[in-house]
């Protein structure tokens, strides 16, 4: 299965390492065939090339658009070396056998990536490199390919090892590598058009991505994990800079994205909000006031689990909300930036990472969301529903205060970031108590209460703040029960979808103790 390597023919954007590995396949008796600016740069280091055209017999026409896609090149990758017919289509045609293949395609990512217009990304989108990829990792029986100089040393030294071949258990592996390559970098083109035209349906979208980083481990020490990038930009954990702290693990990236589509639900101008997340959760959301007055109320809702969580801010972080989150062990701080003393004030912290997105995610924009089941991905449209976008409707004898108009539709922005089923009190633009991820809605309505004792005591308050807060459910209240233990909790209002064959009971439950209730017509269900 060894294939002696006497013609390489390499096209490369990226040049980095290019002329060393030129030298050392020169040195080795291996032919140059090369593209314009490639053959330029081998040419300029002295080492004898040939130009693709004198094997196509066709100059680069076209701007480069139209210059290795020609049979004498394709013909040359794809042809079964020992099948009687191709090889007399090559003495026919007088094509030439290729054995290596060295190609790395033109900077599409890039250039969309820092912003290039629409004409230059177009122009970036590679056509026949891709085309020599795929032929040449097609045909990995007799061709090598190379898509990454990071590779190029490993190969020099396979090829010196196996005397001036390389084995098919590399090329194989090289091939796959190659596919991996082309599947991402059309993904990259997909995603990128999806972008530009606003296209969210599944069906005219590819999947795939980058590997942008692997990871220490996955969600536990004993699995593996990379990190993915699809390429899209928008203000997130996936496009954000580090400015310190150790590599995110696995659980940290899910995390702070849970974290910052959280605070994304609250526009910058408005108000200030801080949400404090575990295990994908919010432990402790807030707005209002400064950001480190938001923290310090996100933080008293559940002040023991705060402990190792992601801080979200929706504004540039301070050095005074700097100065408060640095006080308890915290993993990850993400913000649309902060300022040099926040960033000096968090770098006493040397293992706290600190995240800069450039903006905030917005709430209320369309976009697909992934999710992998055994053997399939299941996509659907982005939760962009936004409270101040629905029709509420007031079910109940009591209409609520305005105070209780702003806690109900703060504390339903927060339902639809809470695992189902998810219950959610909030008081004063805060949450007071937190029941997530429960198999029945009533058990989450009930731990959320105990939670908002446990958070009273920890504080040494008489009564815990469920009592005049306001309840948030994200579906509906299936029977009255749970929204009876909420009011016994002390909700005094309560908002959810509506919609349950019992909303009758429920409604008359809520008049029969004076609550006020609000239908959204919406559900946040979150899985
Ligand atoms: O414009 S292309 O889509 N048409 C081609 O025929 C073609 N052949 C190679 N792009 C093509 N390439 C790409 O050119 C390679 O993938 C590589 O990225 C680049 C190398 O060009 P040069 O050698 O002129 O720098």
């Amino acid at each position: 299965d060894l294939v002696p390597l006497r013609r390489a023919l390499l096209s490369v954007s990226d040049k980095t390492g290019l002329v060393d590995f030129a030298r050392a396949l020169c040195n080795i008796d291996v032919e140059l065939v090369s593209t314009g600016g490639t053959a330029k740069s081998i040419a300029e280091a002295g080492l004898a090339v040939r130009d693709v055209s004198e094997l196509t017999g066709f100059p680069e026409i076209m701007d480069g658009r139209v210059k290795t896609l020609h049979p004498s090149v394709h013909g040359g990758l794809l042809a079964i070396r020992d099948d009687a017919e191709h090889a007399a289509a090559m003495t026919e045609h007088n094509i030439q056998p290729i054995d290596l293949v060295v190609v790395n395609l033109y900077p599409f990512e890039e250039v969309m990536r820092s912003g290039g217009d629409y004409a230059s990304v177009v122009e970036n989108i590679d056509i026949g490199g891709p085309a020599m990829v795929r032929a040449s990792a097609k045909n990995h029986a007799y061709v090598a390919v190379v898509t990454d100089p990071a590779d190029y040393p490993r190969l020099i030294e396979a090829i010196k090892a196996n005397n001036g071949s390389l084995p098919l258990s590399l090329r194989k592996e090289l091939a796959a590598k190659a596919f991996s390559r082309t599947a991402a970098y059309d993904a990259a083109i997909s995603n990128w058009f999806a972008e530009a035209l606003e296209i969210d349906q599944p069906k005219w979208r590819a999947f795939g991505g980058r590997l942008e980083s692997v990871m220490r481990y996955g969600e536990n020490p004993h699995q593996n994990a990379g990190f993915y990038l699809t390429g899209e930009q928008r203000p997130g954990v996936a496009t954000a800079r580090q400015l310190q702290g150790k590599q995110l693990s696995y659980n940290n990236i899910n995390d702070t994205d849970a974290a910052f589509e959280l605070v994304g639900e609250f526009d910058p101008v408005r108000t200030a909000a801080v949400a404090i997340i575990k295990h994908a959760n919010p432990c402790g959301v807030a707005e209002g006031g400064t950001l480190k007055a938001a923290y310090e109320k996100a933080l008293a809702c559940d002040p023991v689990s705060a402990f190792g969580g992601i801080v979200a801010l929706n504004r540039i972080l301070d050095a005074l909300a700097a100065e408060e989150i640095v006080k308890i062990f915290t993993e990850v701080i993400i913000a649309p930036d902060a300022t040099e003393e926040a960033r000096a004030i968090v770098a006493s912290k040397k293992n706290l990472r600190l995240l800069v997105t450039g903006g905030l995610p917005d709430a209320d924009r369309a976009g697909l969301t992934v999710k992998s089941v055994a053997g399939g991905l299941l996509v659907q449209s982005r939760d962009n529903a936004i409270v101040d976008n629905l029709e509420l409707n007031v079910v109940t004898k009591r209409q609520p205060t305005q105070r209780e108009w702003e806690d109900l539709k703060f504390a339903f922005r927060i339902a639809k970031h809470v695992k189902s089923n998810a219950i959610v009190y909030a008081r004063d633009l805060a949450t007071v108590g937190i029941g997530a991820g429960q198999m029945s809605r009533v058990d989450s309505s009930r731990i959320a209460a105990r939670k908002a004792l446990d958070a009273a005591e920890v504080a040494g308050l008489k009564e815990p703040l469920t009592v005049g807060s306001v309840v948030a459910s994200d579906a509906f209240f299936p029977f009255a029960d749970g929204l009876l233990s909420a009011i016994d909790a002390g909700a005094t209002a309560a908002i959810q979808p509506g919609g349950s064959m019992r909303d009758d009971e429920v409604i008359a439950a809520a008049d029969e103790r004076g609550i006020a209730m609000v239908f959204t017509g919406v559900r946040h269900f979150r899985h």
